[in-house]
């Protein structure tokens, strides 16, 4: 039996359920984390409540609980859940009000924590490297809707990630619309070239990925050069290694995009290493927030 939080009290998953006036389902009016748990614990609990709460400010969502609850309130999902390792899907959502756009009538925010097991992508996935393709779909920047703020309206990366699909590649790559590289659908994006690794800065309009900064920590302990800087498809096109970063997928090679091969065609040297480095880090204790 698996259980879900929502506003207070858990309930069987058969039972969770919130009302279709919630101005989450009515209008995609709320934010959401997703979070991972390595060896029974929350990692990097902190980082992702914050940008939680940084989210829910730039919507003028008030969370009706503090930051220390809600870290409780993930922590309690996984336990009362026996999840020790596994994938934490945290909803803030505008709450129940009437048809129209305003939420001036929704009382309160609600809500929901879901803990469940994690699917990961095969051994044989992480070695041959997923291809991607470049999406039609441009990712919104900081005069729309800041892609900092990690919304309930996905329909930008869904329907990147549908093109995806239809060209039979794991993942699209999102450009702004300047043209410079931004992210993929749910994971950030890293090159590497001659011995350097870059990855594009927030203002072009991306995700400020818990994993792409734990990546940069881990790539800057190990002795390279990180650099948050602009790029255009031809350095990805040209690059020595590419790899997504998420926390789903944790860090993943590109092995193709658009139909160019990237580097050697499977894992490079370089991600290979960072990818231990990166595991090591995620089920070090010191990087989360202890379960129970
Ligand atoms: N960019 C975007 C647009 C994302 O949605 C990331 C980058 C990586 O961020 P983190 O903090 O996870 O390193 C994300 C996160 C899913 C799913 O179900 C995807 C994400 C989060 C939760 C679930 O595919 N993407």
């Amino acid at each position: 039996m698996s259980y879900v939080f929502i506003d207070g009290k858990f309930y069987d998953k058969e039972n969770a359920k919130i009302s279709v006036f919630d101005h989450g389902l009515l209008y995609g009016d709320g934010v959401f984390e997703g979070i991972r748990a390595y060896n029974n614990h929350v990692f990097k609990l902190k980082e992702h409540i914050d940008r939680l709460f940084d989210a829910a400010k730039t919507i003028d969502l008030k969370i009706p609980y503090s930051k220390e609850e809600i870290m409780d309130i993930v922590c309690l999902s996984c336990a009362k859940n026996n999840i020790s390792n596994g994938y934490i899907r945290l909803v803030i959502t505008r709450g129940v009000g009437d048809l129209g756009l305003s939420p001036k009538n929704c009382k309160e925010a609600s809500v929901i924590c879901i803990a469940a097991n994690v699917t990961l992508y095969s051994d044989e996935m992480y070695e041959k490297g997923l291809k991607v393709a470049t999406s039609s779909q441009r990712r919104s920047y900081g005069a729309i809707l800041d892609p900092q703020v990690k919304s309930l309206n996905y329909l930008n990366n869904i329907m990147a990630k549908m093109e995806a699909d239809r060209q039979n590649v794991g993942e699209a790559v999102m450009l702004n619309s300047q043209g410079w590289v931004c992210e993929c659908t749910g994971d950030n994006i890293f090159i590497i070239k001659d011995g350097v690794i870059y990855t594009p800065p927030t203002y072009v309009g991306i995700l400020a990925g818990i994993s792409r900064s734990s990546v940069i920590e881990v790539a800057t302990n190990l002795g390279y050069e990180v650099k948050e800087v602009p790029f255009t498809l031809f350095n990805v096109y040209s690059a020595d290694e590419c790899f997504l970063t998420g926390t789903a997928a944790e860090l993943i090679s590109v092995s193709e995009a658009d139909g160019r091969t990237i580097g050697s065609g499977s894992m490079g040297p370089i991600t290979r290493q960072l990818l231990a480095a990166f595991r090591e880090y995620a089920n070090d204790p010191k990087n989360g927030t202890p379960i129970q």
